[in-house]
Protein backbone atom coordinates (compact mmCIF):
# COMPACT_ATOMS: atom_id res chain seq x y z
CA UNK A 1 0.00 0.00 0.00
CA UNK A 2 1.01 3.44 -0.67
CA UNK A 3 2.57 5.13 2.60
CA UNK A 4 4.15 8.28 2.81
CA UNK A 5 6.66 9.06 5.73
CA UNK A 6 8.95 12.08 7.01
CA UNK A 7 12.45 12.28 6.41
CA UNK A 8 14.13 14.87 7.71
CA UNK A 9 18.78 15.83 6.84
CA UNK A 10 19.95 16.73 10.03
CA UNK A 11 22.01 19.93 10.50
CA UNK A 12 25.62 17.55 10.82
CA UNK A 13 24.46 16.45 7.17
CA UNK A 14 23.22 19.80 5.71
CA UNK A 15 26.29 21.64 6.83
CA UNK A 16 28.84 18.75 5.68
CA UNK A 17 27.03 19.42 2.13
CA UNK A 18 25.61 16.03 2.40
CA UNK A 19 21.83 16.77 1.35
CA UNK A 20 22.52 15.78 -2.39
CA UNK A 21 24.09 12.43 -1.88
CA UNK A 22 21.51 11.60 1.06
CA UNK A 23 18.53 12.51 -1.60
CA UNK A 24 20.25 10.13 -4.17
CA UNK A 25 19.90 7.44 -1.99
CA UNK A 26 16.52 7.84 -1.33
CA UNK A 27 15.36 8.37 -4.63
CA UNK A 28 17.93 5.28 -5.63
CA UNK A 29 16.02 3.27 -3.09
CA UNK A 30 12.96 3.61 -4.83
CA UNK A 31 11.31 6.48 -2.66
CA UNK A 32 9.74 9.62 -4.17
CA UNK A 33 9.98 12.77 -3.21
CA UNK A 34 6.62 14.50 -3.23
CA UNK A 35 7.61 17.74 -1.08
CA UNK A 36 10.61 19.26 0.16
CA UNK A 37 12.53 22.53 1.93
CA UNK A 38 14.94 23.78 4.02
CA UNK A 39 14.47 25.66 7.17
CA UNK A 40 16.11 26.32 10.51
CA UNK A 41 13.91 25.11 13.54
CA UNK A 42 13.97 27.12 16.71
CA UNK A 43 14.23 25.58 19.47
CA UNK A 44 10.80 25.66 20.81
CA UNK A 45 9.93 24.00 17.17
CA UNK A 46 12.56 21.13 18.16
CA UNK A 47 10.81 20.40 21.39
CA UNK A 48 7.44 20.16 19.94
CA UNK A 49 8.99 17.67 17.56
CA UNK A 50 10.61 15.55 19.64
CA UNK A 51 8.05 16.20 22.33
CA UNK A 52 7.62 12.01 22.92
CA UNK A 53 11.59 11.93 23.81
CA UNK A 54 10.69 14.95 26.68
CA UNK A 55 12.06 12.49 29.27
CA UNK A 56 14.55 10.75 27.94
CA UNK A 57 18.19 11.86 28.75
CA UNK A 58 19.72 12.98 25.48
CA UNK A 59 16.28 15.44 24.87
CA UNK A 60 17.64 18.64 25.81
CA UNK A 61 20.90 17.80 23.88
CA UNK A 62 18.98 16.52 20.90
CA UNK A 63 16.87 19.80 20.53
CA UNK A 64 19.90 21.96 20.98
CA UNK A 65 21.61 20.07 18.11
CA UNK A 66 18.29 19.91 15.85
CA UNK A 67 17.95 23.37 16.08
CA UNK A 68 21.83 24.35 15.35
CA UNK A 69 21.52 24.82 11.79
CA UNK A 70 19.30 24.35 8.86
CA UNK A 71 17.56 21.16 7.91
CA UNK A 72 16.07 19.38 5.00
CA UNK A 73 12.54 18.31 5.27
CA UNK A 74 11.21 15.82 3.24
CA UNK A 75 8.14 13.40 2.22
CA UNK A 76 8.90 10.44 0.99
CA UNK A 77 6.44 7.98 -0.85
CA UNK A 78 6.23 4.52 -2.07
CA UNK A 79 4.68 1.35 -1.26
CA UNK A 80 5.71 0.21 2.62
CA UNK A 81 7.64 3.58 2.66
CA UNK A 82 7.97 4.03 6.61
CA UNK A 83 9.78 0.38 6.78
CA UNK A 84 11.29 1.07 3.82
CA UNK A 85 12.91 4.46 4.62
CA UNK A 86 13.61 3.40 8.43
CA UNK A 87 15.78 0.20 6.83
CA UNK A 88 17.44 2.74 4.27
CA UNK A 89 18.81 4.74 7.35
CA UNK A 90 19.95 2.01 9.67
CA UNK A 91 20.56 2.04 13.01
CA UNK A 92 20.25 4.67 15.21
CA UNK A 93 23.95 4.53 16.31
CA UNK A 94 26.28 4.34 13.17
CA UNK A 95 28.45 2.01 14.95
CA UNK A 96 25.85 -0.89 14.27
CA UNK A 97 24.29 0.60 11.38
CA UNK A 98 24.41 -2.18 8.02
CA UNK A 99 26.79 -1.45 5.42
CA UNK A 100 24.34 0.42 2.09
CA UNK A 101 22.36 2.52 4.84
CA UNK A 102 22.90 5.72 4.80
CA UNK A 103 23.74 6.22 8.61
CA UNK A 104 26.85 3.74 7.60
CA UNK A 105 27.66 6.32 5.18
CA UNK A 106 27.14 9.10 6.80
CA UNK A 107 26.30 9.77 10.63
CA UNK A 108 29.02 10.99 12.81
CA UNK A 109 28.07 9.48 16.40
CA UNK A 110 24.28 8.18 17.74
CA UNK A 111 23.33 12.06 17.71
CA UNK A 112 24.76 13.64 14.62
CA UNK A 113 23.25 10.74 12.86
CA UNK A 114 22.20 12.56 9.41
CA UNK A 115 18.81 11.75 9.33
CA UNK A 116 15.32 11.24 10.50
CA UNK A 117 12.59 8.70 9.94
CA UNK A 118 8.99 8.37 10.53
CA UNK A 119 8.60 5.45 13.34
CA UNK A 120 5.14 4.53 12.28
CA UNK A 121 2.70 5.16 10.00
CA UNK A 122 -0.01 7.16 12.61
CA UNK A 123 3.27 9.19 13.61
CA UNK A 124 4.47 10.08 10.07
CA UNK A 125 0.96 11.68 9.39
CA UNK A 126 1.73 13.47 12.42
CA UNK A 127 5.24 14.63 11.97
CA UNK A 128 4.29 15.36 7.78
CA UNK A 129 1.56 17.82 8.99
CA UNK A 130 4.52 19.52 11.57
CA UNK A 131 6.09 20.82 8.47
CA UNK A 132 4.29 20.66 5.45
CA UNK A 133 0.20 21.45 4.17
CA UNK A 134 -1.30 19.61 1.63
CA UNK A 135 -1.08 22.34 -1.02
CA UNK A 136 2.62 21.87 -0.69
CA UNK A 137 2.50 18.24 -1.42
CA UNK A 138 2.52 17.06 -4.99
CA UNK A 139 0.68 13.86 -6.23
P1 LIG B 1 15.07 9.48 14.53
O1 LIG B 1 13.87 9.62 15.45
O2 LIG B 1 15.90 10.75 14.47
O3 LIG B 1 14.69 8.99 13.17
O4 LIG B 1 16.06 8.40 15.12
P2 LIG B 1 15.71 6.97 15.75
O5 LIG B 1 14.23 6.71 15.66
O6 LIG B 1 16.63 5.99 15.14
O7 LIG B 1 16.14 7.19 17.27
P3 LIG B 1 15.28 7.72 18.53
O8 LIG B 1 15.41 6.72 19.62
O9 LIG B 1 13.91 8.13 18.06
O10 LIG B 1 16.11 9.00 18.96
C1 LIG B 1 15.92 10.24 18.32
C2 LIG B 1 17.27 10.89 18.07
O11 LIG B 1 17.82 11.29 19.31
C3 LIG B 1 19.25 11.25 19.22
N1 LIG B 1 19.75 10.34 20.24
N2 LIG B 1 20.75 10.64 21.01
N3 LIG B 1 22.75 10.57 23.00
C4 LIG B 1 21.97 9.52 22.85
O12 LIG B 1 22.09 8.50 23.50
C5 LIG B 1 20.94 9.59 21.81
N4 LIG B 1 20.05 8.64 21.55
C6 LIG B 1 19.29 9.12 20.55
C7 LIG B 1 19.60 10.75 17.83
O13 LIG B 1 19.81 11.88 16.97
C8 LIG B 1 18.33 9.99 17.46
O14 LIG B 1 18.24 9.86 16.07
MG1 LIG C 1 12.76 8.09 16.34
Amino acid sequence: MAERTLCIIKPDAVERNLTGAVLKMVQESGLKVVGIKMLQMSEQQAGGFYAVHKARPFFEDLCRFMCSGPIVVAVLEADNAVKRYRDLMGATNPANAAEGTIRKAYAQNIERNSVHGSDSLENAAIEIAYFFSNLELVG
